[in-house]
């Protein structure tokens, strides 16, 4: 057996004998804020190192508490990343939980712990704020949008929602509140197909001087304020939202939110899942050509904007000493997805996945390394940077082992890593399994990653024009520390660390 190997086998022991993490003795934050972004890269904000997209607001968070270079989202795409932000277990483990229409049933079993049921068994009012895109209503049954919708985000932990139920290039185009289609006029009634146009409505592929945003692949069906989206809908004339104002709205909401909580002293978790960086995207118009990479990076600085806002407002209500504020991303970075908005053109120089290669979509880094900040003024040294292994959904069992210190863990797949959160260890998970969609599956410890054989490897940051290979016989193994990029694939050099990782990955997934 060669060195490293040993190395590897040594750790796996002192990780076995070691007893749980053992979290500090904190006094539990007034205010838990996560501030998830979608489709934000790893190098698309200052503090990790963007040079043309201001993100001061982001930074200060940085500044002010710790940044992690070793976090994750759990998959490359939306829906099982937040999938597995909620119940803390693997999306690769239940089927149906890949990217979702707007139409779909919600996919959280409403009896399953949750991350917003744990916080509210504790004591916290909970609201979801922005992108849901993880279904509605019961399966099996079509959804009526002109009645409450049932289940929802109230029925897995939400005391109180106000969503966007897919991604803003999805049909309906509208904002439900605690269920409730926001603006309908009932004379009005909203119909929607995945499957077919209604009657009379143009459509964006063949209407393209309707369009004031073109498409580039797909989003070519209704046209809702000027914009081909995915699906189909008709009538709700007046609930249909305007992309250009749904930032402020929703930060709207949530200032709201944390005044009303801070005034009534109630301990409260704000989930606030932005639309920005997602196309299409469409910033409002104090943000057009604030940043030197074009629209993808003006809806950063927008995304900047509700950051700053968010974090000012609890300040105001005298909660910034008493908040634990989260801020990342669902999955890595993607410049054409759909629209003609020349992100690729506009791009230049700028690397949205940081020293990473690829993003969205892939298994590669660039698909789920993202920026993972923690701020908790008083409990969290300011300034740090943290090189943890941190998934996402850790977040529920740790947050749940700083409320109920010593109790089992409620989910699944969830570790506790508060200490390496809190900065008071350096130590985070001992293995994250990476998945970039579907079933793919790699797995990291300490700094290598093993990609097994045949698993699918998609190149590149267009949402169309990405290279695709499969990893070799043998599988790809990449040392992260001197190959970020993941180019050298050492995987011959050693034998004993590739069928190890392998082992462990093939055990997580009997578990
Ligand atoms: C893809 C869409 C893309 C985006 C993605 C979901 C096309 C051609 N591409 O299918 O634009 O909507 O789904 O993104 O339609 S995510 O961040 O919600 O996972
Ligand atoms: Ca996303």
């Amino acid at each position: 057996m060669n060195k490293s190997a040993l190395h590897l086998m040594l750790a796996m022991a002192a990780a076995a004998a070691c007893p749980a993490a053992v979290t500090p003795t904190v006094k539990p934050p007034k205010a838990i804020v996560m501030i998830y972004a979608d489709d934000l890269g790893y190098g698309d904000v200052g503090c990790y190192g963007a040079k043309g997209i201001p993100t001061p607001a982001i930074d200060k968070l940085a500044e002010q508490g710790c940044r992690f270079t070793d976090a994750y989202s759990t998959t490359s795409v939306c829906t099982p990343s937040r999938y597995a932000l909620f119940t803390g277990e693997y999306p690769w483990r239940k089927e149906g939980t890949g990217i979702l229409p707007g139409d779909a049933a919600l996919i959280i079993d409403t009896k399953k712990p949750t991350l917003p049921k744990m916080l509210q068994s504790h004591g916290y009012k909970t609201y979801m704020i922005g992108k849901w895109h993880l279904g509605l209503g019961e399966k099996g049954k079509k959804i009526d949008w002109n009645k409450h919708i049932s289940p929802s985000p109230n029925e897995i932990g939400f005391d109180e929602s106000f969503i966007f139920a897919a991604t803003g290039d999805r049909v309906p185009c509208v904002i439900l509140e605690n269920g409730n289609v926001r603006n309908l006029d009932p004379n009005d009634p909203i119909e929607v197909s995945y499957k077919h146009n209604f009657p009379g409505l143009p459509n964006g592929k063949d209407n393209k001087d309707q369009l004031k945003l073109m498409w580039s692949h797909g989003h070519n069906q209704a046209i809702i304020n000027g914009i081909g989206r995915i699906g189909f809908m008709k009538g709700g004339r007046s609930a249909l939202w305007k992309d250009e104002e749904n930032a402020d709205i929703i930060t709207d909401k949530a200032i709201e939110y944390i005044q009303k909580s801070a005034k009534a002293k109630e301990p409260f978790f704000l989930m606030f899942a932005t639309h920005d960086i997602h196309v299409p995207r469409c910033p409002e118009k104090r943000f057009v050509g604030k940043s030197r990479h074009g629209v993808r990076g003006d809806v950063t600085v927008e995304l900047d904007d509700c950051v700053r806002r968010i974090t000012e407002a609890l300040q105001q209500a005298g909660l910034e000493k008493d908040a634990l504020v989260i801020f990342s991303s669902d999955n890595g970075p993607v410049l054409d997805d759909g629209y003609r908005d020349f992100a690729v053109r506009d791009n230049a120089t700028h690397s949205p996945a940081g020293p990473f290669r690829a993003g969205k979509y892939s298994i590669l880094e660039g698909g789920s390394r993202i920026p993972f900040i923690v701020k908790w003024p008083g409990v969290i040294k300011p300034g740090t940077t943290s090189k943890a292994l941190l998934n996402q959904m850790d977040l529920g069992a740790s947050l749940e082992q700083l409320l109920a210190p010593g109790k089992a863990n409620s989910f699944r797949d969830s570790e506790n890593v508060m200490p390496a959160l809190l900065g008071k260890s350096a130590k985070g998970r001992d293995y994250h399994v990476i998945n970039s969609t579907g079933k793919a599956l790699a797995i990291r410890h300490g700094k290598w990653k093993f990609i097994p054989a045949g698993v699918a490897i998609r190149d590149g940051i267009n949402g169309a024009s990405a290279k695709m290979s499969k990893s070799p016989e043998g599988g790809s193994l990449f040392d992260l520390e001197k190959d970020p990029k993941e180019l050298d694939n050492v995987a011959s050099q050693h034998p004993d660390i590739c069928e190890q990782m392998k082992a462990k990955l093939e055990e997580i997934r009997q578990r």
